[in-house]
């Protein structure tokens, strides 16, 4: 291991661990981005409250520029589809430029707001005439080069859409440049992966039941390419899709999928918001984490995923902010939280035993099942670990008098002032005391594009 070079020791007032707060804790990073241990006398003070930063397990970058664009109250009953329309017509002009700009400033956001990890649920792969872009995986490495230029660790999810619905019909004609066979698909991934390498990895998703029919799901996932990574996959997030599953394929979605597939601890389950008792307990008995999106459920009238009873049964979550109408962990884990105690009429739904802290059950959850769900061993200040964390801002009177048992839950629940005040990630600061490291020019290379999208 390197030895840290000066000025890559710091000193945390308050460290988060696994097993709680370490008080006055020094650590190293080292030249490859590694926490080190204990560090001796010059270690730089960083700040009270240090801890990990939390993955975002599901996101459609370019989404980003459509945030707030449909709100407007359309002719016929607005709903998921009436939205996946627009959004459609807004895909329609984004291409590689345009994606790089658009993912790079959300990247920034995501760093700013505590994520230092994201999987990209990338669909958006030809031109929009569906022809190749050359070369092919022109739009996969826009993507990489965003998070690159940001500074997040990147899961990149190539994403299988084969059919326009389980009855197996032909893609539509705005969704043909989403569309691969299996064998153009197979060669993408591999296209991709020579790519991969420090803070970028890949792992695979099937769009959707919807979208992969039954040959095509078997084929990838016998696939040598398909081995030993992570498996995501959109299910059961809209009513709708559950009926058109029970009426095509005689059963519900997340029942098929476990009758089709041997689903694990690879795979991320994104919504798995309409769910029965036996698929609950049987998505929690898998080890497969759930990547909830509350933000983006809430925005396109989804439901409310039943986090109680699945809590119960050992299940895991990670959250993802999807659509990017909000892309905040701390808005994520509070709608996750506050949508529960809606329908439930309680209060301290996510805390199971008394004297638990909400807050630090939560984030202590996005943490685990975020790093299970990006195939990662991230999310620990330990050492070895890539040093991914976050400062929070001790001087905001909203952490006035906090201690360990509160300031988690003050982070989350307290107020709408940003607190998180610096983000290191992979050892490197990309974001100090509020401001990304290369923000100025990302936002205004941004700005261009998306001044350009509007006068389209
Ligand atoms: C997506 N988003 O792929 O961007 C989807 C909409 C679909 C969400 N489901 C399209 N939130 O599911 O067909
Ligand atoms: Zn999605």
């Amino acid at each position: 291991m390197n030895e840290p070079s000066h000025g890559s020791r710091y000193k945390a007032g308050r460290l988060w661990r696994d097993d709680g707060w370490k008080v006055d804790a020094e650590f190293g990073v080292s030249g490859a981005g590694k926490l080190l241990a204990g560090v001796g006398a010059v270690a730089e003070p960083i700040g009270q409250w240090v801890l990990p930063g939390v993955p975002n397990v599901h996101s459609h970058a370019f989404q980003r520029a459509m945030a707030g664009l449909a709100e407007r109250k359309g002719k016929a009953e607005d709903s998921f589809w009436s939205w996946r329309e627009t959004m459609y017509g807004f895909a329609a002009a984004i291409g590689p430029d345009e994606l790089k700009a658009i993912a790079a400033q959300l990247y920034v956001e995501m760093l700013k707001a505590g994520y230092t990890q994201v999987c990209e649920f990338h669909y958006l792969h030809h031109q929009p005439d569906a022809t190749p872009y050359a070369p092919p995986e022109a739009m996969s490495l826009a993507l990489i080069e965003a998070a690159r230029e940001a500074g997040i660790g990147l899961t990149l999810l190539p994403v299988l859409y084969v059919s326009g619905g389980f009855d197996g019909r032909a893609l539509g004609e705005r969704q043909r440049r989403f569309g691969h066979d299996v064998d153009a698909y197979l060669r993408l991934l591999e296209a991709v992966r020579a790519h991969a390498g420090e803070g970028v990895h890949v792992g695979i998703a099937l769009h959707s039941l919807r979208a992969v029919p039954e040959r095509a799901m078997r084929e990838v996932l016998a696939s040598p390419l398909a081995a030993a990574c992570p498996i995501h996959i959109h299910i059961a997030e809209q009513i709708g899709e559950v009926q058109d599953c029970l009426a095509t394929r005689s059963a519900r979605p997340v029942e098929w999928l476990f009758d089709h597939a041997d689903v694990d601890a690879r795979w991320c389950l994104v919504h798995a918001t309409h769910l029965t008792a036996a698929e609950t307990s049987q998505i929690a008995g898998s080890g497969a984490v759930v990547g909830l999106c509350p933000t983006t459920e809430a925005n396109l009238g989804d439901g409310v995923f039943p986090l109680t009873d699945y809590l119960d049964a050992g299940g895991v979550f990670g959250i993802g902010s999807d659509s990017h109408i909000s892309v905040s962990p701390v808005e994520e884990l509070r709608w996750l939280e506050y949508g529960q105690r809606l329908q439930l009429r309680h209060r301290n739904i996510t805390a199971r035993h008394a004297g638990d802290s909400v807050g630090e059950t939560l984030w202590r959850a996005a943490l685990r099942g975020g790093a299970q769900a990006c195939g990662r061993s991230i999310g620990e200040l330990r050492e070895g670990a890539r040093a991914d964390l976050i400062v929070l801002d001790d001087a905001s009177p909203l952490l006035a008098a906090r201690n360990e048992q509160s300031v988690l839950d003050s982070f989350l629940f307290a107020g709408n002032t940003p607190l998180v005040r610096d983000v290191m990630c992979a050892g490197q600061w990309v974001v100090r005391n509020f401001l990304h490291r290369d923000e100025a020019r990302i936002a205004a290379r941004y700005r261009t594009v998306v001044e350009k999208l509007a006068s389209r």
